[in-house]
């Protein structure tokens, strides 16, 4: 089985970006050889350094979906489709930054007193929007694949622009805080194509701890999702169990399927921690 887990209100608390709640069950993964892969809209950077912290050497994916990141030699074969960048092997889905960056100043015009994006924000404003440390707001804006924007307008006009920007090819996915504008991308779309290489390719022995002497079946992945937002609804649907976290500051998406949906009833990583133990004593 394979857990795909958003970060920001997920792993990672909503205010405090902490995960001390999850740090038994983390460490629990760990032993069983149970991937942990974070799915977020973070950036390559933000996820580089929480991976460290956590001690996670799996793969990931980064911006919503954007790109798959995978540790060279992580499987026994390089995956299809994918190109060398550093340590990783990288599969992305997406136009660069660069590309909805002028889609957004060219074909947008009309909509630019209702919104601040993250290129134009100093660091001090993105700090004082998100309670981000300078280090990782300065990370966070390192980003590769598109705009997050704060929306200062209302939620017609923002209908107004959602519309416009899919007209012009955009996707635009609601996150905790910002409105992300980038490809037709989406977390679950990177997913799928993950759990398939997993389906498809051994994980090499280096990535397996010591005290795992067997592998299970590759044939038969399992996913588990865990998401707050509405930017994980597509992972969360198409996952073999899906993990709705309880958010301090909104509602639980609606999802389409109900069969093997979990809500928390405990926020971020506390729910995270909760559902995981419900699930995995039930196999
Ligand atoms: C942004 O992502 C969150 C995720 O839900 C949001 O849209 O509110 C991203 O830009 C991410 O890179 C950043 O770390 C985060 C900080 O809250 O905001
Ligand atoms: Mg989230
Ligand atoms: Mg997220």
């Amino acid at each position: 089985i394979l857990v795909f887990t958003d970060l920001d209100g997920t792993l990672l608390d909503h205010y405090t970006y902490q995960t001390d709640a999850a740090t038994d069950m983390l460490a629990k993964l760990k032993s069983e050889d149970i991937a942990v892969i974070p799915n977020s809209s973070k950036t390559f950077s933000e996820i580089s350094l929480i991976r460290e912290q956590l001690q996670l050497n799996s793969p990931f994916i980064i911006e919503n979906g954007a790109a798959v990141y995978i540790p060279i030699n992580y499987f026994n074969a390089q995956p299809e489709g994918t190109s060398v960048e550093g340590d990783y092997w990288v599969k992305s889905f997406c136009q660069p930054k660069a590309y909805w960056l002028a889609l957004l100043s060219d074909q947008a015009e009309d909509f630019k007193a209702y919104y601040q994006g993250f290129s134009e924000m100093t660091l001090e404003q993105l700090v004082a929007l998100t309670g981000l440390s300078i280090e990782n707001a300065e990370m966070a804006k390192q980003r590769h694949y598109g705009e997050p924007l704060n929306w200062l307008g209302d939620e017609q006009t923002q209908n107004a622009f959602t519309a416009h920007m899919i007209k012009l090819g955009a996707n635009v996915l609601q996150g905790g805080r910002f409105l992300h504008i980038s490809g037709h991308t989406d977390k679950g779309q990177a997913q799928a194509w993950l759990a398939k290489q997993y389906q498809g390719l051994a994980v090499s022995d280096t990535y397996l701890s010591q005290a795992k002497t067997t592998e299970t079946d590759p044939k038969t992945v399992e996913t588990i999702a865990l998401g707050d937002g509405k930017n994980d609804i597509a992972m969360l649907e198409q996952a073999t169990f899906a993990v709705q976290v309880r958010s301090p500051v909104h509602d639980f998406p609606e999802l389409s399927r109900t069969e093997n949906v979990y809500q928390s009833r405990q926020f971020g990583p506390a729910g995270w921690t909760e559902c995981l133990e419900e699930i995995l004593s039930s196999k």
